[in-house]
């Protein structure tokens, strides 16, 4: 298919995005799948479930899935890996305690074959407390510069204000290549 055919459909299709939210408990996962909902710029659809929303953006919808992160949930993350275009890892930047779990949990899942052509958001949440890790202490933390296989980018945000989430969905729009 010539790429500007291929264009013209992008534009007229309704393309529907997957994403996964994930991250440790209480690193602010529904707050922020909530905050996104509320944001002005975009318009959402009715709820689909407690832990599924659609959010359409510029003709783009995003279907993004909040995944609990407590312990005993975290082995079934796996089933929600099939045909995930955005993983959105969201970390509480106060919590360095807990930064190296996150990190093994990346790392195994960016492993999954499932995940193989996923593109990864991290959210560095909770920026509005004092003594936070910055975005770029977590990149590094996390070695992100490593990651060879994935696209990834690292945005420092607030859920409770919704500061750093517009620049979130602006760059996930850029990667669907609107
Ligand atoms: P989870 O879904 O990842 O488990 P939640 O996390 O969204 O439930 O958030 C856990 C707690 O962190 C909540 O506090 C929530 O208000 C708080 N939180 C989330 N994002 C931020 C942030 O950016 N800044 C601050 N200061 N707090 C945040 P409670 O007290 O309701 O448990
Ligand atoms: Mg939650």
């Amino acid at each position: 298919m010539g790429v500007l055919f291929t264009k013209l459909l992008q534009l007229f299709s309704n393309s529907e995005h997957k994403v996964i939210i994930v991250g440790l408990d209480n690193a602010g996962k529904t707050t922020i799948l909530y905050q996104f909902l509320m944001n002005e710029v975009v318009h959402t659809s009715p709820t689909i479930g407690s832990n599924v929303e659609e959010i359409v953006c510029k003709k783009t919808r995003f279907v993004m899935w909040d995944i609990g992160g407590q312990d005993s949930l975290r082995s079934s993350w796996t089933t929600y890996y099939a045909n995930c275009d955005f993983v959105i890892l969201v970390v509480d930047s106060t919590d360095r305690e807990r930064l190296h779990i996150s990190k093994n949990e990346l790392y195994t899942m960016l492993q999954n074959e499932d995940l193989k052509k996923s593109r990864l958001l991290v959210l560095a949440n909770k920026q509005d407390i004092k003594g936070k890790m910055s975005a770029a202490e977590i990149s590094e933390q996390l070695k992100l510069t490593s990651l060879k296989d994935h696209t990834w980018q690292i945005q420092a945000c607030c859920a409770l204000t919704g500061e750093g989430l517009s620049q979130s969905l602006e760059w996930m729009l850029t990667q669907t290549g609107r």
